[in-house]
């Protein structure tokens, strides 16, 4: 069989059943059991080594960060950008419940309203529209779900399309399940492009899904294994390596021990609030001697701002807190420090310091992931280098 056609084939049968629990259910979006009206329009799955080829498709695989490694997507996408020709019943369809229809088994316990939540994954304006149903119906409210937000990163949303809002309104997605039991929940194309990590459904209004959402749990049978892990190269080594001349020096190739630092995964040292809210490292700097744009790489948390100090032989070259973030955590520009043109000679000692930070509960760790000795000028450049989760 050729590839293509088996990413479009459900990997799970109808023997697989969902359930609902304490008002909420969460599935991956790649555990359909069957798929129709595909004579234009597909669903067909990514993961690590599954890559479907079909027609027109712009935007690259975008595994990293989906729940279970993989996503579907629609395709193909021959609607770009507005300047591509809107075709109703090819590119684009209004009327739920003709192109691509996925369908789901669920069984529910709890009657009653469910908001439904969808994890997508936008590059554009023409791939953020979808319509989600209920046992082959398709009520005003499954209609018109809308992204507009979070580009180009797996973005939870349960908006719907107005005349008035176009980039939807919250709490008017919904599916009102009348009895318990099975039932069936579907999903069609509004835009083709789309694409569909994983959803729920939940009775909380003012519930909201974060990261790669609750777990999944069955009511009957089994599911296959999760698909091979996608790495990123982390951020840090990517803007290290952006310009050939850039020298760097990784946190983790700081010294950590008596400096209250800990290796925080593969790249990041950081502080554990809990023993202490300060720590200090140092190492030598080892390059030509010479002036650098020094880019020193912190990493945004949500629970208040780290503040880091970097000193050249003691004297200090500047302080500065990372933006807060709406993730757990993020790296890009906003969250670095850069100061230019700055003289350092082979053998001078490099000293961090961090402190964390504090949203009045939490604390922050003091997350940082090194600092990037770029030549005179070329700072910014580095600094606009491309951040961990944006993905073309
Ligand atoms: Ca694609
Ligand atoms: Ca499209
Ligand atoms: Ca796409
Ligand atoms: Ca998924």
């Amino acid at each position: 069989m050729a590839q293509e056609k088996k990413l479009s084939l459900p990997i799970i049968d109808k023997t697989v059943i969902f359930e609902e629990q304490n008002g909420i259910v969460s599935v991956e979006a790649e555990f359909f059991h069957k798929q129709t009206s595909t004579d234009i329009r597909q669903w067909y799955r990514t993961s690590k080594d599954e890559l479907p080829i079909i027609g027109r498709d712009e935007d690259k695989a975008h595994c990293y960060d989906a729940s279970n490694n993989a996503y579907l997507e629609i395709l193909p996408d021959t609607r770009v950008t507005h300047s591509d020709k809107l075709v109703h019943g090819e590119n684009f369809s209004n009327t739920p419940g003709k192109m691509a229809v996925l369908d789901y088994n669920i069984k529910f316990n709890t009657p009653g309203r469910y908001y439904v939540w969808v994890r997508a994954f936008s590059t554009g304006a023409e791939d953020n529209g979808l319509h989600v149903g209920l046992n082959d119906t398709w009520p005003e409210h499954g209609q018109r779900m809308q992204w507009c937000k979070g580009k180009k990163q797996w973005t939870w949303d349960s908006k719907q399309r107005t005349k008035e809002i176009h980039c939807g309104v919250p709490h008017k997605i919904y599916l009102d399940i009348t009895k318990a039991g099975i039932h069936t929940i579907q999903f069609s194309m509004r835009e083709d492009g789309f694409e569909f990590d994983k959803f729920i459904l939940t009775n909380n209004i003012n519930f909201i899904p974060v990261e790669k959402g609750p777990k999944v749990v069955l009511a009957q049978g089994k599911l296959p294994a999760s698909f091979p892990e996608v790495k990123m190269p982390s951020y840090f080594k990517t803007i290290s390596m952006a310009l050939p001349e850039n020298r760097y020096i990784a946190a983790q190739e700081f010294p950590v021990e008596d400096t209250n630092f800990y290796k925080n995964g593969k790249n990041w040292l950081a502080i554990n609030p809990e023993k202490n809210k300060e720590a200090t490292s140092t190492t030598n700097f080892n390059f030509e001697s010479g002036n650098y744009d020094v880019v020193f790489v912190g990493i945004g948390e949500n629970d208040g701002k780290s503040t880091f100090t970097i000193s050249i032989n003691d004297i200090e070259i500047g302080s500065y807190s990372p933006e807060l973030t709406e993730r757990l955590f993020e790296e890009g520009k906003k969250y670095n420090a850069l100061w230019k043109n700055v003289s350092i000679k082979k053998g001078n000692k490099i000293t961090v310091k961090a402190k964390v930070g504090s949203d009045g509960e939490e604390w922050t760790r003091g997350r940082w992931a090194g600092i990037i000795f770029a030549p005179v000028g070329q700072g910014e450049t580095i600094q606009n280098a491309a951040s961990t989760y944006y993905q073309n």
